[in-house]
């Protein structure tokens, strides 16, 4: 039906258009074809000076009323120190383009009009002219010339690396399908080696645990920066192309498999400073549609997200970016955990199982110092006994395990430090096998500790050892955990005498009888 209409709208336009050219035809031949053909070119000159008018009007006022839905303007103004320079030259470009608008269609319009036909006036014929040729090309190249130079000038600012003494901050950005896995260097603030035959399910990025300086990275999925502070953000792939992309901050760049690519940027506006920003523009002053409670401007965030249509879930690598003051920032840090710390430290896939990080040593030295300290002054002589809880031994024997002796260089400080303190080594086992050679084991584990001791340089005369093999458990025999636990080494510090081997060892044996 509606088709039908359409056709016969269009046939009765064509029927108007027909009937209009026999009027004409009808006044010409009434009035003479010179005078009608001179009225007609004298309407049509009027008619396109207004429309241009019009035209120009409009559009200058379109500019001005839609002004802040243009990038850099407005809410649009860049957050990044670079980006103000993008931004300044995007204004000069629409300043120049502007301008040679405006001049062109008035001159368009204007000649249209001045030279319509007219009675006694006959059209001057120039068939070249080199002034003209020079001035038409030789403004606009020198006008190209200025922007375009300055362009590059820009390009090479903005794409370039940092310099040798920049104070920077460097992060890592991995694109995959569908999201971004985002790396800071920790504490060292140096981002580890990686290695991409590493990854697997525990190992998402492929980092190389035995290079340490990937202790310490931290992993997250939302970007939070510093305001002020230049950032270098290594940019990789694992899979297809993908696009690192922060409208706000003019930060564009591809993320390619195998082909680390890189943006230094810095970012100068806080979200705090920049959604007060755009609470000032009726356009964020509406309810937020996910949020009525909150107006837009101060549910806004920075975006990250992927400029590189990379397959069916492309739209979902959208991410947050928050800018924060500098110490809000650390605060911010200071909370984030080491991926390696918290998901391989002490797993079957660390392979550091045999030595200490200096953070380590540092912690258990800590805690290994409140405990003595606490036991030493204890009102009960009785409960000055601490666990050496990193002092163990390989399976079945008395032979020390090499990270044994951290703990055991902590004892020898303290021994050393408080030289009026005497103790005791007191080792026990598990229920696991035969009781008497747990005994055994027991007293010759206490033993080989205080060997350690002696070799170290404490007096042989202010230690004792014993052992009481599965007697005194801490916890359950049944269970892995509480066998583990009833493995172990205590020291007992008194300031008193040194206490006597054998009458503890009655002691212990008593139930056992
Ligand atoms: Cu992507």
């Amino acid at each position: 039906m509606s088709t039908l209409i359409v056709f016969i709208c269009i046939a009765l336009l064509l029927l108007i258009v027909l009937q209009i050219a026999r009027v004409r035809d009808l006044a010409k031949q009434l009035r003479g074809a010179e005078e009608v053909e001179a009225r007609n070119t004298q309407m049509t000159g009027i008619y396109l000076v207004a429309f241009m008018i019009a035209f120009l009007v409009i559009g200058t006022w379109t500019i001005f009323t839609f002004k802040n839905w243009f990038l850099g303007y407005g809410p649009h103004e860049s957050a990044s120190a670079h980006g103000s320079r993008i931004d300044g030259m995007m204004h000069v470009t629409f300043m120049v383009t502007y301008i040679v608008f405006i001049i062109t269609h008035v001159l368009l319009f204007w000649y249209a009009f001045k030279y319509r036909q007219q009675k006694g006036k006959k059209a001057q014929f120039i068939s070249h002219n080199n002034t003209l040729e020079i001035v038409w090309t030789g403004i606009p190249a020198i006008v190209m010339t200025f922007l375009v130079i300055g362009g590059l000038d820009a390009w090479n600012d903005i794409m370039g690396d940092v310099g040798a003494d920049d104070d920077y901050m460097e992060i890592e950005a991995t694109g995959y399908q569908f999201a971004w896995q985002l790396r800071y260097p920790g504490e060292d603030g140096l981002l580890g080696r990686k290695n991409f035959r590493l990854i697997d399910g525990n190992n998402p990025l492929g980092q190389d645990w035995t290079d340490l300086k990937n202790a310490d990275d931290i992993l997250v999925n939302n970007l939070v920066l510093p305001v002020d502070q230049k950032i270098r953000v290594r940019i990789t792939a694992k899979d297809v192309l993908h696009d690192f992309y922060l409208p706000q901050f003019r930060v564009k760049m591809d993320a390619v498999p195998g082909i680390p690519t890189f943006f230094v940027f810095t970012p100068t506006k806080t979200t705090k400073e920049w959604r007060r920003s755009l609470s000032e523009y009726p356009e964020y002053q509406i309810p937020d549609p996910e949020d009525p409670t909150k107006q837009l401007w101060e549910t806004r965030e920075f975006e990250l997200a992927c400029a590189e249509l990379c397959g069916k879930g492309h739209w979902s690598m959208k991410r947050s970016v928050t800018i924060l003051e500098q110490d809000e920032y650390e605060l911010w840090a200071e909370k984030q955990k080491s991926f390696y710390l918290e998901n391989v430290r002490g797993t079957e896939n660390d392979p550091n199982g045999s030595m200490l990080f200096p953070a380590e040593i540092l912690q258990r030295r800590k805690e290994f110092n409140t405990e003595a300290n606490t036991a030493l002054e204890t009102a009960d002589d009785v409960d000055n006994t601490l666990i050496l809880k990193y002092v163990t031994f390989e399976t079945g024997s008395a032979q020390l395990t090499e990270l044994s002796r951290y703990q055991l260089d902590d004892a020898v400080a303290f021994l050393k430090k408080n030289a009026d303190v005497n103790s005791m080594l007191k080792g026990h086992t598990d229920s696991t096998g035969n009781f008497d050679s747990n005994l055994t084991l027991s007293q010759r584990r206490a033993a080989s500790v205080r060997d350690y001791l002696i070799n170290k340089g404490i007096d042989a005369g202010r230690l004792n050892s014993t052992g009481y093999g599965s007697t005194d458990p801490v916890a359950d025999n049944a269970t892995d955990e509480g066998r583990q636990a009833n493995r172990r080494t205590e020291l007992y510090v008194t300031r008193g005498e040194v206490p006597l081997a054998e009458e503890i060892r009655m002691e212990a044996e008593e139930p056992s009888k």
